[in-house]
């Protein structure tokens, strides 16, 4: 039984957005992962089967996506900021709704597009899991508590049918791919983030859409490049330092290391994990060298813990980012080696030694 976590009046106020838009646009955040495509794809699927005839759909995302990503149903309707600035930004100004999906704050869909977001007076919509949405929307689905965006999706797509629409409840193979890739994604594949019965009471019903499972583990996990793989053995063989009395692991990586590396956007993402399979390390700190836009350098960083050992306070206390108890981010403007000192001075008052 899924139950209805959406408010109705709210929901009934999203449909009607929806349904009288000509002009919809879905955005997500930047440096999209699966949960961003999978959620933003599923829900042009679905929302072009509630607009009215000869309505469009597009999806505006920054950046181009990495081939473990482009894969996707749907992403025909999707168009890249990198790819083409002006068709991008137009597409953004002239929506008569928009979809916000799997981020709560417009910077998180980087500049330019998170100023026109901003400008467009139209009626917006949120689908979120993240922590303290900012409110820039005029309908939020905001749920900490669920998995990923696609959960909301699934979620929000199983109330408008069941509960407005009085229709029994169904996806396309397409929508379910979708769907499952972001949850896949969110919870790494099932390993957190995923205690709910529920969860898995959808995961049955995506099933019985006869989506192939194994197929889009394989399409989002076993991706590796010849380099990137390289990457990580070195990090974990060569950088990686262990603080028994803190639990710690600890891996960091210079311009001149990643470049050794061909590194890619991406490349790094799910190594921040490897370190917490050792027995007895409950916190994986990664950091990389990165510039913004500015050309300036800067470090980030990426924080992880088992149990109840926060990381957000130090994230965001430290290094002016924030996130979940067991899965944060943070940003410093410097070096390496500063970060490191600061990095260093700082964590006996936040990690636990037990
Ligand atoms: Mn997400």
């Amino acid at each position: 039984m899924i139950r209805h976590l959406l408010p109705l009046a709210e929901l009934e106020k999203a449909y009607g957005f929806i349904q009288k838009s000509s002009r919809l646009v879905i955005l997500t955040h930047k440096s999209s992962d699966g949960d961003a495509v999978g959620s933003t794809t599923a829900l042009c699927q679905f929302v072009k089967t509630i607009q009215p005839a000869g309505a469009t759909t597009k999806i505006v995302i920054l950046n181009e996506l990495p081939p473990y990503l482009s894969w996707f149903p749907s992403l025909e309707n999707a168009i890249f900021y990198d790819d083409n600035n002006e068709l991008a930004i137009k597409t953004i100004e002239e929506a008569d709704c928009i979809i916000c999906s799997d981020f709560n704050q417009p910077s998180r869909i980087g500049a330019p597009l998170d100023a026109c977001l901003l400008a467009n007076p139209c009626s917006k919509i949120m689908l979120d899991h993240h922590l303290k949405p900012e409110s820039f929307t005029d309908v939020e689905f905001s749920y900490p508590d669920a998995s990923s965006a696609c959960e909301v999706v699934f979620r929000f797509i199983y109330q408008i049918q069941t509960q407005i629409l009085n229709t029994p409840f169904w996806l396309t193979k397409e929508m379910a791919i979708s769907i499952y890739a972001g949850i896949l994604t969110d919870t790494g594949a099932f390993s957190y983030n995923s205690n709910s019965p529920e969860l898995f009471e959808m995961v049955g019903m995506l099933l019985n859409c006869q989506i192939e499972k194994d197929v889009i583990y394989d399409r989002i996990f076993n991706t590796f490049s010849i380099s990137r793989m390289r990457l990580f053995g070195y990090c974990l063989h060569k950088k990686m330092q262990i603080n028994k009395t803190y639990h710690l692991s600890l891996i960091y990586l210079t311009h001149e290391e990643l470049a050794r590396f061909n590194f890619q956007s991406g490349d790094l993402e799910g190594l921040v994990n490897y370190p917490l399979q050792i027995e007895k390390v409950y916190y994986s700190v990664l950091m990389r060298a990165d510039y913004n836009a500015e050309n300036q350098p800067i470090v980030r960083l990426s924080f992880r813990s088992q149990g109840n050992r926060p990381v957000n306070e130090f994230a965001k206390k430290v290094f002016g980012g924030g996130g979940h108890l067991n899965a944060s981010g943070g940003e410093f403007l410097g070096t390496i080696k500063e970060a490191l000192a600061l990095f260093k001075a700082e964590y006996p008052k936040y990690l636990q030694k037990k």
